[in-house]
């Protein structure tokens, strides 16, 4: 019994068949008497997508003539010759079908049959058998891409693709396109690389990357020497490409194999965008980036004042303390404190100005007794500041108050006190 699995006979024109079907035979015209004279017939073989015809000759009695230029049979695909067949199979077999089996690249076939105006003896005419096989879509691919990005399955009339864990098939059903997008990097320095560097990046893939960092600070980019991305030698970057935003600067499109190496953004929020189409094995990118802060200016030193740390700049969330000398207090404001902090800001100025030292009254009084008792000549006048770096140290002792050796502020820095 035949069982059709796609049943459609159309005939249309002179002679012309389409035949849509997964498998079936022709029969030269009055098969199996002799065919007729001036005759021409064409056969459409058509099978669905992923099937391509087999074609195969039972029977076959043409007039032989010397390359076919009488009677002949001729089997085309997509506008090419695949075969050309005339003569007996018995007693001329130089152009016959014999155990040939004729495969079509595609899924169609044309067949055509033509006799010219007279036949010598009487010519039977052929039997082909014709049907459907599977492409195996999956090993026929000789030098091309394979048509799967990772993985490929055949099955009869088609096939499909699969991907790694970790990736998804992309709508094109080929190729396998990774979930890279929503990063936020909010530490102060970190690295950015594509998936897999250095290995190759996923294809059909759209990544955004964002560094956020708070208002104040700077991100400074820098590239990896190894920089690998899909370019053109004429056109900019049509098919991979790395962009990127900060505030109102943008950056790229970069690709290539050119590292964009050092980027200073002048931003705090930076947003990378990496897009890679469905074809290429390249090997991608990688940055590190780091953050400064707004600079602020030196505090200036102060008489009598300690101040700490001391740098040589000092930049965005820095801070510094200031305590005075013993003896002097610390006055800011019309208020007095032991110390007082000041911040670098995200605007590059500190949170306050610095204070002020004055001497207390007490130490006045014990200062200017120890001078008068050490004789006129002293450098320290009650009038007159002391002065810095260098200041008294006072020490007591049994008979009182008496002047000590000149001391570094470093030394009272250390915690040398002095007792009340
Ligand atoms: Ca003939
Ligand atoms: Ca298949
Ligand atoms: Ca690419």
């Amino acid at each position: 019994m035949r069982v059709f699995l796609l049943s459609l006979l159309v005939r249309f024109g002179c002679g012309a068949e389409l035949q849509l079907e997964m498998y079936g035979s022709l029969e030269s015209p009055n098969f199996p008497d002799p065919y007729p004279t001036d005759t021409k017939q064409n056969w459409t073989l058509s099978v669905p997508d992923g099937f391509r015809i087999t074609l195969f000759f039972s029977h076959f009695d043409l007039e032989p003539s010397y390359l076919c230029e009488y009677d002949f049979v001729k089997v085309e695909a997509d506008g090419e010759a695949l075969a050309f067949f005339c003569g007996r199979e018995e007693t001329d077999t130089e152009a016959v079908p014999a155990q040939r089996v004729i495969t079509s690249p595609r899924n169609s076939l044309t067949v055509q049959f033509v006799s010219d105006f007279s036949n010598e003896e009487r010519f039977s005419g052929f039997v082909a058998h014709y049907s459907a096989v599977d492409i195996d879509e999956c090993s026929e691919r000789g030098d091309e891409e394979p048509l799967c990005d990772h993985f490929c399955h055949n099955f009869i009339g088609g096939y499909y693709c699969s991907c790694r864990y970790g990736y998804q098939l992309h709508t094109d059903n080929h190729t396998c396109r990774v979930d890279c997008s929503g990063a936020v990097f909010r530490e102060r320095s970190g690295i950015l690389s594509s998936v897999n560097f250095p290995g190759p990046y996923p294809k059909s893939s759209d990544c955004w990357y964002r560094i956020e960092l708070e208002a104040g600070f700077r991100v400074h980019m820098n590239f990896d020497p190894r920089f690998d991305v899909e370019s053109h030698p004429d056109i900019s970057c049509p098919y991979d490409h790395l962009k990127i935003q900060a505030g109102s600067r943008e950056f790229g499109p970069f690709c290539g194999d050119r590292s964009p190496g050092i980027i200073r953004t002048d931003s705090n929020i930076v947003s990378i965008r990496f897009h890679s189409d469905d074809s290429g094995e390249n090997l991608g990118w990688s940055l590190s980036y780091t953050a400064t802060g707004s600079q602020c200016p030196v505090p200036e030193a102060l008489p009598n004042a300690v101040m700490v740390p001391i740098q040589s700049e000092y930049s965005f969330k820095d801070h510094v303390v200031f305590s005075c000398q013993p003896g002097f207090l610390l006055v800011q404001d019309g208020g007095t404190s032991d110390r007082l902090q000041l911040e670098c800001q995200a605007d590059g100025s500190w949170s306050g100005r610095p204070p002020r030292c004055d001497i207390t009254s007490r130490w006045q009084q014990r200062l200017l007794s120890a001078v008068w008792k050490s004789g006129p000549d002293s450098a320290v006048s009650p009038s007159k500041p002391v002065p810095l770096p260098v200041f008294f140290q006072l020490t007591e002792s049994k008979g009182g108050l008496k002047r000590g050796q000149l001391a570094g502020m470093e030394e009272h820095q250390n915690g040398s006190e002095v007792g009340a």
